[in-house]
């Protein structure tokens, strides 16, 4: 344990606030980060205070004044420094996520490429950063728009991807010219510091170390002044509805820009004619990959009642002998919840299902011992019960037959949240009936394939209460600019648009 924290070099108490490489020596209180197998202290963590936040921000914007006048190609090429340095880090930082949070390892190696593919996707797209141009209908005027770099971005991540969420803001962020200030989860501190000192380490050499600032502090001291700071004009958030709205109101009250990805409910589909032993594979893992700690996470699943028996009895015999344990053992496929807090929200969840007329098939149980292991759980219940319409971050999955594939798309979009959804299905027709206007309203809609593990290409991000943000690939590169519609006239009249008349004489 204390190798990995030494080859990242993070073994001594540690600092929650930093500018680039320098730690600021901080007067906040003490945490223990926790490993979820045992629930042993790894180490302490000092969090940083609102002071320290001050200094952070007024670092970080002299700091972006100066980046923002770097090419964007030559900002690409650090990017593609910080990529680099990631990958010789990536068995150390992936055993460290598994350490901290509890992930199995192909899945803490997983994040670490997440971030690395980032910084590539970042590092081509600083020389693609293109704005349109268009006919003026004025002659002799030219019409085009630029983006500009946008300033200090506040980034907030949660515990379940202390690393990649981080990576999918802060590698667009940097290509695109602005300063990054990360507050991550209290219960993943160490993944924090040690991904932030091997990317301030590549910008340091380079004399932009303070572009990447780190808050590690309580909501009170931190996070509010964060989200109400009018310096910042863009905050990133990533976590509950509940924590969204409230960053969604502030940003908003003092017109700033929010880009949100909260919860998810998310649904697959097993219509008749599914190829069953793919729908199986991608629904466990969907629903137990990541002890059903994804935004992604398949939390429901609507089965065609032709098959369903079959597909349920085929699931639950999967599910019985799923290798449950420590993470960091190769062959594990769940690990341990964050902690027991954790534990609390799935017996509550389970306790609550039962309540509701729910059958538990399989689980439904925590697992006795060391560290914050629960069953990963089977449970047959109406689609329509109150606590199928949460998001429990937990390894639950409800089921529910249907008989009409239109009913089957109604209740997956029945929830609140939509971001993300699957069908199984060999039939053309029911493929493009779930894809289409009035078919899945989430922004993540796959055809056999499930509803976790997004490739980071395509922008990632869900609509309702999931918050409606994109963030990653395509085009979500815009959030992090300013757009500036420029006309230029080269004429010596000044006709005016919308053919408005001004004669002065
Ligand atoms: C999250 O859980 O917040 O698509 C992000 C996935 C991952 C990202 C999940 N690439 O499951």
């Amino acid at each position: 344990m204390e190798s990995v924290l030494r080859k990242l070099g993070i073994e001594a108490i540690n600092a929650g606030a930093a500018c680039g490489q320098e730690a600021l020596a901080g007067e906040g209180v003490e945490i223990a980060s926790v490993d979820p197998t045992t629930g042993r202290e790894i180490a302490r963590v000092r969090l940083a205070t609102g002071e320290q936040l001050d200094e952070v921000v007024v670092r970080a914007q002299a700091a972006w004044r100066r980046w923002r006048m770097v090419p964007a190609p030559q900002r690409g090429e650090i990017v593609r420094e910080i990529g680099q340095a990631l990958r010789e880090h990536k068995e150390a930082l992936g055993r460290l996520i598994t350490l901290e949070v509890g992930k199995v390892t192909s899945e803490g190696a997983g994040e670490v490429q997440e971030a690395v593919d980032m910084a590539d996707f970042a590092c081509g797209l600083s020389r693609q950063l293109y704005g349109l141009t268009t006919h003026s209908e004025r002659p002799a005027h030219r019409l085009y728009e630029q983006w500009h770099p946008l300033g200090v971005v506040g980034v907030i991540t949660a515990f379940n991807f202390p690393c990649a969420v981080w990576a999918w803001n802060a590698m667009l962020a940097l290509v695109c010219g602005d300063a990054v200030i990360w507050k991550p989860s209290l219960k993943a501190p160490l993944v924090a510091l040690a991904t932030h000192r091997i990317c301030a380490e590549v910008l340091a050499r380079r004399g932009f170390g303070d572009v990447l600032g780190l808050v590690i502090g309580q909501d009170a001291a931190v996070g509010e002044a964060l989200v109400a700071d009018r310096r910042l004009p863009l905050i990133s958030a990533t976590g509950s509805c509940r924590m969204g709205r409230r960053v969604n109101q502030v940003v908003a009250g003092r017109l700033g820009r929010c880009l949100l990805e909260l919860g998810g409910n998310n649904a697959v589909i097993v219509h008749r004619d599914a190829d069953q032993a793919l729908a199986l594979r991608a629904v466990a893992f969907g629903a137990v990959g990541t002890s059903g700690q994804r935004c992604t996470s398949t939390r429901r699943l609507f089965v065609h009642e032709d098959i369903h028996d079959d597909f349920v009895r085929r699931l639950s015999a999967a599910y019985e002998s799923l290798p449950i344990g420590d993470p960091a053992s190769p062959g594990t496929l769940v690990g341990p919840l964050i902690d027991g807090e954790a534990v609390a929200g799935y017996e509550a969840a389970i306790a609550a299902a039962r309540a509701q007329g729910g059958r538990v098939l399989v689980g439904g149980s925590r697992i006795e011992g060391p560290g914050f292991f629960v069953e990963p759980t089977l449970i047959e219940i109406r689609h329509d019960a109150p606590i199928v319409h949460e998001e429990t971050f937990a390894p639950i999955l409800y089921v529910s037959a249907y008989r009409e594939l239109d009913e089957a798309i109604a209740w997956q979009n029945e929830v609140e949240q939509g971001l993300s959804s699957a069908i199984f299905t060999d039939s053309f027709r029911a493929a493009e009936r779930f894809l289409a206007h009035d078919g899945s309203d989430c922004g993540i809609a796959n055809v056999n394939a499930g509803t976790s593990g997004a490739e980071i290409g395509g922008a990632f991000g869900g609509e309702k209460d999931t918050g409606g943000g994109r963030e990653a690939g395509s085009d979500a590169w815009k959030h992090y600019m300013r757009r500036q519609t420029c006309t230029l006239n080269r004429g010596a009249e000044l006709p005016l648009a919308q053919g408005v008349t001004f004669d002065l004489d």
